[in-house]
């Protein structure tokens, strides 16, 4: 290959100008400093140089690196002094924090440094980028792999950056799950919220009641075919999104959204008689029946048995839409079941209409609404409460971009790209100011969506400016700046067979 290392004039020659410098990094880095005269070409010569403890992210990286370049990346423990990408825990700039990281690109090699391995991989996702778009693809590319040079310091505003996916109005497989989770993992998400029961489909097994998931997952909108996951493949699940460092919060939505548990235990209605199965998109119209021990037993199962599978510290118990639950049951429902959370070693998170009930202030109700006074979550917050923000009219990758998209819904507005990506989360309700936030989340319903291209088509290009504002600065991101780092993007996501919407609102190449 070229020897481009110490000939400065000779390199800048011969190396292709990058398509993506430092600073266009999404989400935009905290700091970043472009320098053209830094630039590394990857050669079958580069080693991994994996520092202790970073094993598991030096194989991710060579995982990512190999296919295209058809170079082997040797990971290699010490440094033999040729071209390298060396990995090191221990060392970084303190303010980084537990995800954050410095990454550093010279004409000799590349330095990426962390306090934590998870810091390790979000860098991993910036260094990425900063590969030419074909690193993305799955079979051997003819080019020159260069890495743009310069340097970043970076960590993010808020503990939280999620997305959440409905398996219960559609069912996807693990396979397609797994897919949304390399996809999300990108671009820093580290929670994904699995939806996994509502009036049309329960998706996971419950061994102390079996038919929840076999007859009770049967269903979908539509009379779509549906399903669930054994526990073994949630476990899967878990396993695979631990190993992009993304934790996984299942929901299970109570006391409303039950109907498929309702049609299949009789036991779980007032009267004792099963509901007939529904797979219509009418919402609010079920209700489990609150003065019945019944449903305690049942929910003290299904909920023992999801933290035994879970290993995140947070379950999601629903709250949303109860418009079959008097206000009165509505309390004493979840005064019977919040401990219950407690009981099994997790945390709460639930729509927000839960702060209702007065939940603990380690609960995280999840804002739904479209900003503006809401006294509820101002008073929670006010007792130390913090908020995850998902203002459906910014937020929910299920709204339609226009009237003529094709998918989605309209009851909170039409979001545009730019509707997604200009609002400040700690601006949205007043008394929710940045200490109150706990992060962002992107929902996806899957009323309208079946296949991992409709998921695409809806996330792709919101859920990237959702992700950037939870992890960038508020000061470090505007419009203008994000549209045009938003359309160098577009290349990686056609190499990776992710087919999105292009938004009249960008400038794509
Ligand atoms: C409202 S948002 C719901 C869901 C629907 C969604 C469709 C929320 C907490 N509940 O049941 O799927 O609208 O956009």
């Amino acid at each position: 290959g070229l020897a481009v290392t110490g000939v400065p004039s000779a390199a800048s020659t011969e190396v292709a100008t990058p398509e993506r410098q430092v600073t266009d990094i999404v989400p935009v880095p905290v700091q970043a400093h472009a320098d053209p005269d830094a630039n590394f070409r990857l050669t079958s010569e580069t080693v991994i140089q994996a520092g202790d403890g970073t094993g598991d992210v030096a194989g991710y990286l060579r995982g990512l690196l190999q296919p295209a370049t058809g170079y082997s990346f040797p990971v290699t423990s010490a440094s033999a002094g040729g071209p390298a990408i060396s990995l090191e825990l221990g060392q970084a700039d303190p303010r980084v924090g537990t995800e954050g990281y410095q990454l550093a690109v010279t004409k000799s090699g590349v330095q990426l440094q962390a306090n934590t391995a998870t810091g390790l991989f979000e860098g991993v996702q910036s260094l990425r980028q900063l590969l030419p778009s074909e690193i993305e693809a799955k079979t051997v590319q003819d080019l020159e792999w260069t890495v743009a040079g310069g340097t970043v310091l970076d960590y993010p505003r808020f503990d939280r950056r999620g997305a959440m996916l409905d398996l219960a109005r559609h069912f996807f497989t693990p396979a397609q799950v797994k897919r949304y989770v390399d996809q999300i993992a990108q671009y820093k998400i580290n929670t994904l919220h699995l939806h996994l029961s509502d009036d049309q489909g329960w998706r996971i097994e419950i061994k102390s009641w079996p038919r929840l998931a076999t007859e009770g997952g049967k269903g979908a909108v539509n009379g779509d075919p549906g399903g669930y996951y054994t526990q073994d493949q949630y476990r899967d699940i878990v396993a695979y999104a631990a190993s992009r460092h993304i934790t996984i919060v299942p929901e299970i939505d109570l006391p409303g959204h039950t109907n498929a548990a309702q049609a299949t235990y009789a036991e779980l209605n007032c009267d004792g008689v099963a509901v007939p199965p529904r797979t219509d998109t009418e919402v609010g119209y079920s209700s489990l029946c609150i003065g019945s021990p019944t449903t305690y037993r049942f929910v003290e199962d299904v909920l023992r048995e999801l933290a035994a599978i879970t290993p995140g510290r947070y379950l999601g118990i629903g709250g949303d839409e109860a418009q079959s639950t008097s206000d009165a049951d509505y309390r004493k429902f979840y005064d019977r079941v919040s401990p219950l959370v407690a009981k099994y070693g997790k945390l709460i998170t639930g729509w927000h209409e839960i702060v209702k009930t007065e939940p603990p202030s380690s609960a995280v109700p999840q804002y739904w609404g479209q900003g503006g006074a809401d006294e509820d979550v101002a008073a929670a917050a006010a007792r130390g409460t913090k908020i995850l923000m998902s203002p459906a009219n910014h937020a929910y990758l299920d709204m339609k971009y226009d009237a003529s998209t094709p998918l989605g819904q309209d009851w909170a507005g039409l979001v545009e790209v730019r509707d997604a990506y200009d609002w400040d989360p700690a601006d949205l309700v007043p008394g929710v100011g940045e200490q109150s936030v706990a992060g962002v989340e992107a929902p996806l319903w899957t009323e309208t969506v079946r296949t991992s291209a409709d998921i695409e088509y809806l996330a792709f290009p919101r859920l990237p400016g959702v992700a950037e504002i939870g992890w960038s600065p508020q000061a470090a991101r505007n419009w203008d700046g994000y549209r045009a780092r938003l359309a160098k993007q577009a290349s990686r996501w056609q190499a990776q067979g992710i087919g999105f919407y292009r938004s009249p609102q960008v400038d794509w190449p």
